[in-house]
């Protein structure tokens, strides 16, 4: 995968905003997002048809705007709708099943932290790595303690070449440092998704990651 289409990534699902969904992406987009990655989770979160039907939706302006579109988690969403690519947890559906149900043409995303979980990624055909939580977050439900842009830093030492991006507590002010540290790109939900104005939010930030 291209990994400038990593600088500014987001993610959401229509559980992490107040507004509707498909306006907040324009604005993202509008505002100069790179990819885009369909994460629909949590309380109140779409199922089934209306998950698929909200899919698609941003799907098509993802499409009209050149975006990469990422489906997390659920491979039969992302094979069913033929997104650009699919993103996997250390939790959730192994690497190798991933790969066997995918088209080589998809693009594979992990989140991997540690040194071991990076390099069983690489090896089993991870495309880019999703490294977190850099600072403190109340997104996800269960996240874990913050590691850091340092941790970015020590798995460019030890040898992960591969595409990486930051995730979690990502803002304009603290982008930089994770850009710095070694991460192609940074990763953001609610820095976007919980803005008054999604444009200028997803503007800044990209200002951040080319600073
Ligand atoms: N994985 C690690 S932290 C996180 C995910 C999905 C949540 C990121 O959300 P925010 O709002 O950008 O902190
Ligand atoms: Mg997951």
């Amino acid at each position: 995968m291209n990994k400038q289409s990593l600088r500014l990534y987001f993610i959401m699902g229509s559980t992490n905003t107040n507004k509707d969904p498909e306006a907040v992406l324009k604005e993202a987009v509008q505002g100069g997002i790179t990819c885009f990655q369909f994460r629909e989770k949590g309380e109140g979160a779409r199922t089934g048809e209306e998950k698929k039907r909200l899919a698609v939706q941003l799907q098509k302006l993802c499409h009209k705007s050149g975006i990469p579109f990422i489906v997390n988690d659920d491979v039969d969403l992302a094979l069913d709708i033929q997104a650009d690519g699919i993103h996997v947890g250390q939790e959730d559906v192994p690497l190798a099943e991933v790969k066997k149900r995918c088209p080589g043409t998809m693009i594979i995303g992990v989140s991997a932290k540690t040194r071991e979980e990076a390099e069983k990624a690489v090896q089993d055909g991870a495309d880019y790595l999703g490294v977190g939580p850099m600072f403190g977050t109340t997104t996800k439900e269960d996240a874990e303690a913050p590691i850091g842009p340092q941790a970015i830093r020590h798995l460019r030492q030890e040898g992960i070449t591969i595409p990486m991006v930051g995730i979690g507590g990502i803002d304009e002010i603290n982008a930089g440092e994770v850009i710095e540290a070694g991460a192609d790109g940074v990763s953001v939900i609610s820095a976007i998704s919980r803005a008054v104005d999604g444009t200028q939010a997803a503007a800044s930030l990209k200002k951040a990651v080319h600073g």
